[in-house]
């Protein structure tokens, strides 16, 4: 793991050397297309990377070829914003965890209980609260944040049936090994919940589980159909603990080399992407539990107010909240329901 200081140093050279331009999207110089690379640790059949397969490539197949890898295969989980700053890659669907990395205020879009649902986050992205960050991004990172995508809501997925481990109150996940992303704004939130947090690349989760190297992970229901991690767990406790989302990035460089006519249809293929796979997702989060259920999973209702109460005073006085710019969670619940 790159530590802080190592990036902040990467991110001063990258503006340094003024990347005028993504070597991975290889410019229409000669007339012919550009390439879009996207790299995400999702795999195909996820709705984000569907959206984005066939709705923003598409939209933008008039300039531009859409390549996309999956499943890590182009960039490692938690790599893929250096590789779009350094101009090795034009997209990816990024975290606000890993853009926390970069700048610690991202962590408040991905603290436990603060979006309430898909319509909150959108209204949150198009808040001008969000200026701030985006143009921290451009300006840093050099990477322009087009879209907020839904994944879902994250709830506690383990091996242990319950007649094994009944979750009610996070005192109950006291020493379970729950594995979480790698970024530490992620293992925050798993220690938040009361585990023992274990970072580990999404690739890698259905063989840790299906060997016990971890007794759980914490996925949206789509997901644990996606990847099937039905097979290998025997409990879902609907925590709910994150309304989790993504931002769909692209590269600064690219987009200055643009004109125009282009970004405006770039912007509009993120956004009718990002729209496409959120419905796509809620449609999937809401008739899905049966399946699981038929799969073996006993999925049941936490107590909600014993983990919200819980995670949210895990906050008060971290690290993570001092980074948060003064008056921009008020912000954020204002414009919940
Ligand atoms: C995961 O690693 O559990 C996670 O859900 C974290 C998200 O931020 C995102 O990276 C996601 O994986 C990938 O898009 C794969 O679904």
């Amino acid at each position: 793991m790159i530590t802080k200081l190592t990036r902040r140093a990467a991110l001063a050279s990258f503006a340094a050397l003024g990347i005028a331009a993504s070597v991975a999207t290889t410019a229409a110089a000669d007339g012919h297309k550009m390439t879009f690379s996207l790299a995400t640790s999702g795999s195909e059949t996820d709705a984000r990377s569907q959206a984005l397969a066939n709705v923003f490539a598409p939209m933008v197949s008039g300039f531009a070829d859409y390549q996309p890898g999956y499943n890590g295969t182009l960039f490692a989980q938690g790599t893929e914003l250096e590789a779009i700053a350094a101009g090795n890659l034009t997209m990816s669907i990024a975290s606000a965890q890993e853009l926390a990395q970069f700048f610690p205020e991202f962590s408040i879009f991905a603290t436990g209980y603060v979006h309430q649902d898909a319509a909150h986050q959108v209204r949150v992205f198009n808040d001008p609260l969000m200026e701030p960050f985006k143009q921290k991004a451009e300006d840093e990172l050099g990477v322009k944040l087009l879209s907020v995508m839904y994944l879902g809501r994250r709830h506690v997925n383990l091996r242990q049936t319950r007649e094994e481990l009944d979750v009610q109150t996070p005192a109950d996940l006291e020493g379970v090994n729950l594995r979480m992303p790698g970024t530490d704004a992620w293992q925050f939130l798993g220690k938040a919940l009361g585990a023992s947090p274990t970072p580990l690349a999404f690739t890698e989760v259905y063989t840790a589980l299906s060997s016990g190297a971890i007794d759980g992970q914490d996925n949206p229901l789509p997901t644990v159909v996606d990847k099937k991690f039905y097979e290998v767990t025997k409990q879902i406790a609907l925590t709910a603990h994150l309304v989790d989302l993504n931002y769909i990035a692209f590269s600064k460089a690219t987009w200055d080399s643009l004109n125009a006519e282009q970004q405006l249809t770039v912007q509009r293929a993120a956004d009718a992407a990002a729209s496409w796979g959120r419905l796509k997702q809620l449609d999937k989060e809401n008739n899905l539990a049966d399946f699981i259920r038929s799969q073996g999973v006993e999925i049941y209702t936490p107590d909600l107010a014993a983990f919200r109460e819980h995670v949210q005073a895990q906050y008060v006085g971290s690290e993570a909240a001092a980074s948060w710019p003064e008056g921009v969670l008020e912000k954020i619940n204002a414009l919940g329901n």
